[in-house]
């Protein structure tokens, strides 16, 4: 099968073109990347991404917005699927994936507040979505058992996100989901998974955090020198 032309407009820390990116490697997709600073954008990114988001997958040189949209569409022009086959699993695997873009959206504002009842509210929301998340996974090697899917691939840049907070500090937010957090440290050894941020994360996101004024930033401030 011939694929078109792709080429994925992309920002080193954003969990959203991780997604993308690990669908397009699970896949054996070839695509060329651009990284671009959300700080600066450059005036071509306003024509190609409404929302003046990332990720944005040019097909063609043709714009597609949206990861979830991104992600399912590389999906549908690749042999095999990432979801399950049966309908009703599959509709419930999406509705968990919007569960991992709640997880993601809070997880960004716990280390971005300033405000500290907030950022205290926010490390139990997220405890709570975890112990719910360890209900709903049966403890396998994925989500739907042996087989990688869409779905791991939405969570894997969770846990990345999560495996860096407790580099910093170890907020136990894991503590009552031992299973998500085995899943987690399965998905972090994934090739896809490794290869799906550059090199420099680790660094871009010390720099990123050190800019900020957040509660999260001033309690680990000493392991930012
Ligand atoms: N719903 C969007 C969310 C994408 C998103 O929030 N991207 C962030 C970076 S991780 C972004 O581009 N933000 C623009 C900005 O902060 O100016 C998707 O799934 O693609």
């Amino acid at each position: 099968m011939s694929l078109p032309a792709l080429k994925l407009i992309s920002f080193t820390l954003c969990p959203y073109v991780q997604r993308a990116m690990i669908v397009l490697k699970e896949k054996n997709v070839p695509f060329d990347i651009e990284y671009i600073d959300l700080s600066e954008p450059p005036p071509w990114f306003y024509d190609i991404s409404p929302l003046e988001k990332v990720p944005v997958l040019l097909v063609n040189d043709e714009p597609l917005f949206e990861s979830m949209v991104i992600c399912e569409y590389l999906d549908e022009i690749t042999e095999g699927s990432l979801y399950p086959s049966d309908a009703f699993a599959r509709a419930r695997n999406r509705a968990w994936i919007e569960f991992g873009n709640d997880i993601l959206n809070t997880t960004y504002e716990f280390y971005t507040t300033e405000d500290e009842k907030r950022f205290k509210h926010l490390k139990n929301t997220l405890m709570d979505r975890f112990e719910v998340l360890e209900d709903e996974f049966a403890g396998d090697s994925f989500f739907n058992g042996d087989n990688f899917s869409m779905i791991d691939a939405v969570y894997a840049p969770v846990f990345r996100y999560h495996q860096r907070i407790a580099g910093y500090k170890d907020y136990g937010l894991f503590e009552d989901a031992p299973n998500i957090k085995a899943w987690g440290d399965r998905l972090m050894q994934r090739p896809s998974v490794i290869s799906s941020v550059p090199d420099s994360y680790d660094s871009d996101m010390t720099n990123y955090i050190k800019k900020l004024t957040s509660v999260f930033r001033n309690e680990i401030s000493e392991q930012l020198k």
